[in-house]
């Protein structure tokens, strides 16, 4: 049928416009590789042949040494002379970043869940600091860790959807393709913080391109595992990198990705590093160890509560000891003074399980008080936690509501390690060190925007933050739009947009704006719209429709395998 034609068409031009990347890319990657492998090199026969490599290398006779020898020499000075070019690394934190993925904003203790037992989360935010007002730039995965690697919002790299994308053929609108992989000239904040002598390491998961040419060892990260696959043991794996490490037969996902991170950190930190910790907690398909399960089925008798889903809330209890594992390697390794750990989610929480055929979803979890789920533009689909620990520098049990997102760590992180910012890259996050110097900080940031032009959880829809405002306007040809004001309603249930008919003329202006400025891709109408079929589902993957009722429900537990 046409459709199918047209689809095909368009994915031979999405693969042909990445082959063509990628080689450009290949290009470039060979010329770095080659002179990292140099840098390396020169290093070991500076070490070998001199030990340390001394801080000036004037004192040695070159004549005395042999020819190669003498090439090593000049090599080392090459090294010494840009190793002298950098700043002294003393105050340069290490800097971990932990990011669940769909974690809601209410699933932990520090955001008030009296239910999942989250002691480690609790403790971290004790001990540094719980913005309350802090956004994933995306409402789904790739788009929000797009943002993260680039310090900009992911709607001008197009990063748009969750790589590959959800489609509905035969909806109001077609919705743009996303770009299926980061591309490799985006400067990624691992990139940045190298430059200025960070050892950096990648954990987890990535979803920012499938294919190994576009994997964290190609972004700027010296060691790293990619996991994938469901949390049960023998259901995952390591699917890229040079870690070396794969999980034991009887090992869950959660507790193999704080082995993971726990290794980085004794083994092959060095100081200062950069650790990213992406762990697939609590995605679904929701499943966990038998014994937190159950423990999470007895409280749930106890305290007569529905939800969250003990499976959900079991994973939950497992997100937080990764957490606090990576505290304790932290302690053990003396660094804690000197070390920055940061937690967040990628989006907001999932309240349905979605892993089964449809008759049977049911709750799980809620975000309330905040409206919606993952893969909408409300709040619950898009605030999400942020608790940062630095002792050398946050001041222990403290709070701020500043209106913060995803792209403001690259900024942030790049100010700690006293890096440059990219020069051809525009950076649209804000540094966050004001903050957490001084809680009552504010920044100078007027508003925040995000562009989700997808059917997903809802229809397609950008918005933007502006102080206590936020519309959301729709993009499917409707014109519609909502307007909250989040001071006073921040559960989105009175929509204002009938009476303050200037504010909302300003902020769709503003939004306007801003969407022409980061050349956002838009949906357009749909020739094929059909009313009747419009809730269809099609696979973007095989370019056929979803057979939703052929779905199998996942094993919760490893006694379910
Ligand atoms: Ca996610």
């Amino acid at each position: 049928m046409d459709l199918e034609k047209t689809l095909k068409n368009e994915r031979q031009v999405l693969q042909i416009g990445f082959l063509k990347r990628a080689d450009f890319q290949f290009s470039q990657l060979g010329c770095l590789s080659i002179l990292g492998e140099l840098h390396r090199a020169a290093t070991s026969i500076g070490r070998k042949r001199f030990g340390p490599i001394p801080s000036s290398t004037a004192s040695i006779p070159l004549g005395s040494l042999p020819i190669m020898n003498r090439v090593s020499v000049f090599v080392v000075a090459l090294v010494t002379f840009a190793a002298s070019a950098i700043p002294s690394f003393a105050e340069k934190p290490n800097i971990i970043l932990i990011m669940a993925d769909d974690l809601g904003w209410a699933d932990i203790g520090p955001y008030g869940n009296d239910f999942i037992e989250t002691p480690h989360l609790d403790q971290l935010a004790e001990e540094g600091i719980k913005f309350t007002d802090f956004y994933a730039a995306g409402a789904v995965c790739s788009p929000t860790r797009c943002a993260v690697q680039s310090g900009q919002n992911q709607a001008r790299i197009g990063i748009t959807a969750h790589i590959p994308g959800h489609w509905r053929p035969f909806e109001r609108v077609q919705t743009p393709l996303t770009t299926m992989a980061l591309p490799l000239e985006t400067v990624t904040i691992a990139e940045t913080l190298k430059s200025v002598g960070y050892t950096t390491g990648y954990v987890g998961k990535w979803h920012l391109g499938w294919d190994p040419a576009f994997q964290p060892e190609h972004q700027g990260y010296d060691w790293t595992a990619v996991v994938g696959g469901p949390f049960l043991p023998g259901r995952f794996r390591v699917q890229h990198g040079n870690a070396g490490i794969q999980p034991e037969a009887d090992q869950f996902r959660t507790d193999f990705e704080a082995q993971l991170a726990e290794t980085f950190v004794k083994e092959k930190g060095g100081e200062p590093f950069f650790l990213m910790v992406s762990p697939y907690a609590v995605h679904i398909p929701l499943a966990s160890r038998s014994d937190l399960v159950e423990k999470y089925q007895k409280k749930a008798t106890e305290m007569g509560r529905e939800l969250p889903h003990p499976v959900y809330a079991a994973m939950t209890e497992e997100l937080d000891d990764l957490v606090g594992r990576v505290v304790e390697a932290v302690d053990e390794a003396g660094i804690t003074e000197k070390t920055m750990i940061v937690f967040t989610s990628d989006n907001g929480g999932l309240y349905r399980r979605y892993d089964y055929n449809p008759e049977a979803d049911d709750d799980v979890t809620s975000n309330a008080p905040l409206r919606g789920e993952k893969g909408q533009l409300y709040e619950g689909g898009i605030r999400v936690p942020l608790i940062v620990k630095y002792p050398a520098m946050i001041p222990a049990g403290s709070e701020s509501s500043a209106i913060t997102i995803s792209y403001d760590f690259y900024p942030t992180f790049a100010a700690l390690g006293d890096a440059s910012l990219p020069a051809n890259q525009p950076i649209d996050g804000e540094s966050l060190v004001p903050i957490l110097k001084k809680p009552d900080a504010t920044l100078s940031r007027k508003a925040i925007h995000f562009h989700y032009p997808h059917y997903h959880h809802h229809r397609p829809a950008a918005a933007i933050r502006e102080g206590d405002w936020k519309l959301l306007q729709y993009l499917d040809n409707t014109n519609e739009v909502e307007l909250y004001h989040l001071a006073n309603d921040l559960g989105e249930t009175q929509d204002l947009s009938g009476e303050k008919a200037g504010r909302v003329a300003d902020l769709k202006k503003k939004l306007q704006r801003w969407h022409t400025e980061v050349i956002a891709r838009m949906p357009i109408p749909n020739p094929h719209f059909d009313e009747s079929r419009a809730g269809e589902w099609w696979s973007l993957r095989n370019g056929k429709p979803v057979d939703s009722a052929a779905r199998k429900r996942f094993p919760p537990t490893e006694k379910d395998l």
